[in-house]
C-alpha cells in the first residue's frame, strides 16, 4: 500500500490522520442519517430562515452550497436544537462531483468548532440507493469532525441536471459558547462534459455504499447504557468492488464491523478512538487497492455490527448509529441506470418542515 492508498486517504478525508496507515480518521466519514431522523417521525423545532445559498464557479469547476444562518444556543443537543427543514439544491449541468468540503462559519467567516454539527446528509431524490432502493441515493454525509472528503482522481459521483438532492442538517451545540448566524458550507469540485477534460472518458462512475447496522431502515437508535452490540444485514445486488470503507458512530460508539455473511469474511474492523468521557474522536479507514477493491458477488449478504459503550447510565434516545461507508465500483455501471427514478411531484416544504 503504496501511493494508491494515499490518494484514498485524502478522498476518505473522512478525517483521516493519516499516520502511517492506521488512518485515524475522524468520525467516519460519512453519516446517513438524517432522512432517517426524519423517516423515523422524530419531531423537532423548525429553525427559520434557514435558506440554501448555491454559488457555481464555472471557470474553477466548483460549486459552493451554503446552509444558514442558524443560530446555535450553547449547551442544546439535537432534540432540543431547532433544526434546519430539509433543502433542495438542483444540479445546474451534466456531471460529476468529485469531493466534497464542508466546514462551518459565522457570517464574518470565522470558522465554528465541527462539534455542533450533528450531521449533514446529502441525498440524490432522483435515484435509489444501490443497497436500500427503499431511499433514496446517498451521495455525501459529515459530522462533528467535519469529514472532509477529498478528490479521488479518476473517480466521481454522476449528476444529471436537475438532479434534486436533498440536504438535511442537524445542528446541536454541546459547547459553553453560543453561536449566531453560523452556515454550513459545502464546497463541491466537479466535471463536467464541457470542461477542459475529455473527462467523460477519464471519470469511473462511484456509488456511495451505505451498510447500515440498522439494515434499510432509519439508521438512528436509541442506545442503552453500559455496553450494546446491534447487527444489521443487507444484501448487495450487484457484481463490484468496494474500494475502501470508513466507519460512522456517534459518542460513545466503540467499534464498526463489516462481514461478508456470505463468504464468512471479515471484510473491516474499525475500532474507534474516544476521549476521556468516551465521546467519539476517530473511527479509520481501510483500503482495499492493493487488490483492485474487495470484490462483492450479486446476492452477498454483508453483516454490519456497531458496538458502544454508554457510561452515562441512561438510555439515550436516537443516541447512536453505526454504518460503514464505502465507495463501490459496479462491474456493470449500465446495471445502476435502473435506480434513477421517475420525477417526484413538487415539493411539498410545509410538510417537510412538520416533520422536523
Ligand atoms: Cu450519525
Amino acid at each position: 500500500m503504496q501511493k494508491k492508498p494515499i490518494l484514498w486517504v485524502n478522498f476518505w478525508a473522512a478525517a483521516i490522520a493519516l499516520a502511517s496507515f492506521s488512518f485515524a480518521q475522524e468520525k467516519p466519514a460519512e453519516h446517513a442519517h438524517h432522512g432517517a431522523f426524519m423517516q423515523g417521525g422524530m419531531h423537532h423545532a423548525a429553525a427559520k430562515g434557514v435558506t440554501l445559498d448555491s454559488k457555481v464557479h464555472s471557470n474553477a469547476h466548483s460549486v459552493t452550497l451554503r446552509v444558514g444562518p442558524m443560530n446555535l444556543p450553547a449547551n442544546t443537543d439535537h432534540m432540543k436544537m431547532p433544526q434546519p427543514p430539509d433543502l433542495i439544491w438542483a444540479v445546474p449541468f451534466e456531471g460529476w462531483l468529485l469531493a466534497y468540503h464542508p466546514k462551518l462559519a459565522d457570517s464574518n467567516g470565522n470558522t465554528i468548532p465541527g462539534t455542533t454539527l450533528h450531521h449533514t446528509a446529502f441525498w440524490n431524490e432522483n435515484r435509489a440507493d444501490f443497497l436500500c432502493p427503499n431511499k433514496e441515493e446517498h451521495i455525501f454525509g459529515a459530522g462533528s469532525e467535519m469529514t472532509d472528503w477529498a478528490e479521488m482522481p479518476g473517480y466521481g459521483y454522476h449528476v444529471q441536471k436537475g438532479d434534486k438532492i436533498r440536504i438535511e442538517t442537524m445542528v446541536y451545540n454541546p459547547t459553553a459558547t453560543s453561536y449566531d448566524k453560523v452556515y454550513l458550507e459545502v464546497q463541491i469540485p466537479y466535471a463536467d462534459n464541457t470542461g477542459t477534460l475529455s473527462s467523460k472518458h477519464m471519470i469511473l462512475n462511484v456509488y456511495p455504499a451505505w451498510m447500515d447496522v440498522a439494515s434499510c431502515e432509519n439508521s438512528g437508535y436509541d442506545l442503552p447504557a453500559g455496553k450494546s452490540t446491534k447487527s444489521g444485514t443487507v444484501t448487495v445486488k450487484y457484481d463490484g468492488v468496494l474500494l475502501g470503507v470508513g466507519g460512522h458512530l456517534h459518542d460513545y460508539g466503540r467499534q464498526v464491523v463489516l462481514q461478508n455473511a456470505s463468504r464468512k469474511e471479515t471484510v473491516a474492523t474499525l475500532d474507534a478512538t474516544v476521549n476521556a468521557e468516551g465521546r467519539l474522536e476517530s473511527v479509520p479507514v481501510k483500503l482495499f487497492l492493493e487488490d483492485g477493491g474487495y470484490k462483492f458477488a450479486a446476492n452477498d449478504v454483508l453483516k454490519i455490527s456497531a458496538a458502544y459503550d454508554n457510561p452515562t447510565g441512561k438510555l439515550l434516545r436516537d443516541g447512536a448509529m453505526g454504518i460503514a461507508v464505502g465507495y463501490f465500483v459496479p462491474a456493470n455501471d449500465k446495471a445502476m441506470a435502473a435506480l434513477r427514478r421517475k420525477a417526484k411531484p413538487a415539493h411539498d416544504m410545509a410538510a417537510m418542515s412538520h416533520d422536523h
